[in-house]
């Protein structure tokens, strides 16, 4: 309790973009705790992004969570820190099964499904054509192709219900939520997720979240003016 106590006294600033799906991970991992905190905006697609970041991050990625005088980028380790720092309902299951699913499900979303949902389908269908760039088909069609697959392996965890289960809140679902946000607002991402009886289930449950909903950073195209 005493050093909740300091973690809680020592200033939070979430360095990053407001459209980024690892920007918003991190967001609703400090809702989820409770959390105060304050955010510098980082585009990290600009070519000039600020030293003093590139200092923090050297891959040039968002975000960076700073608590005090402690800096720590790559957002599995953001999340893992906000858990451990803060108090407030645990993130990382402490039941073994559990938490090893959890750590599965953040690791596949990160390495199969950012790409296809978020850089493929959401950007090309939904967010470039809002900022007024073109969109491929192609790019659109092989992500959707990829993202079944990852579906499909998330709809067989989420039918065993270690996590993803609609009762507990993870790192996993803070992972997973800003990237099935994201994909089904495409609609064919809606109609893809529509496939998966669980999947569908635990985003209908998800996204009522007041972590998840208050975090919706909305498109830039209904932020001009
Ligand atoms: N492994 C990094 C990935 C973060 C990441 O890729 N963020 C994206 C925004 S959602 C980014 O900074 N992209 C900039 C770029 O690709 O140059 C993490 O977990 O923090």
């Amino acid at each position: 309790m005493g050093d909740s106590l300091l973690n809680m006294n020592k200033p939070v600033v979430l360095r990053g973009y407001q459209f980024s799906v690892y920007n918003r991970i991190a967001r609703i991992a400090l809702h989820e705790k409770g959390v105060s905190y304050k955010t510098e905006e980082i585009d990290p697609f600009v070519e000039d992004v600020p030293e003093h970041y590139m200092r923090r991050q050297p891959f040039g990625r968002v975000p960076v969570l700073s608590h005090g005088t402690f800096d720590i980028y790559e957002t599995v380790a953001i999340g893992r820190y906000i858990d451990a720092a803060f108090d407030g309902p645990r993130l990382v299951p402490l039941e073994v099964e559990s938490l090893a699913r959890s750590a599965q499900i953040v690791s596949i979303v990160d390495s199969y499904g950012y790409r296809p949902m978020v850089r493929q389908v959401f950007a090309h269908r939904i967010f470039g054509p809002s900022i007024g760039e073109e969109s491929d088909e192609a790019e659109i069609e092989i992500g959707l192709a990829a993202s079944r697959t990852v579906l499909k392996a998330l709809e067989t965890l989420a039918t065993e219900a270690l996590v993803l289960n609609r009762q507990t809140f993870t790192l996993a679902d803070c992972h997973l939520a800003p990237m099935m946000a994201c994909f089904v607002q495409a609609p064919e991402g809606e109609a893809a997720l529509r496939n998966y009886a669980r999947l569908s289930a635990w985003w209908a449950w998800a996204s009522r979240r007041a972590s998840v909903a208050e975090t919706d950073p909305g498109l830039p195209v209904n932020q001009i003016g």
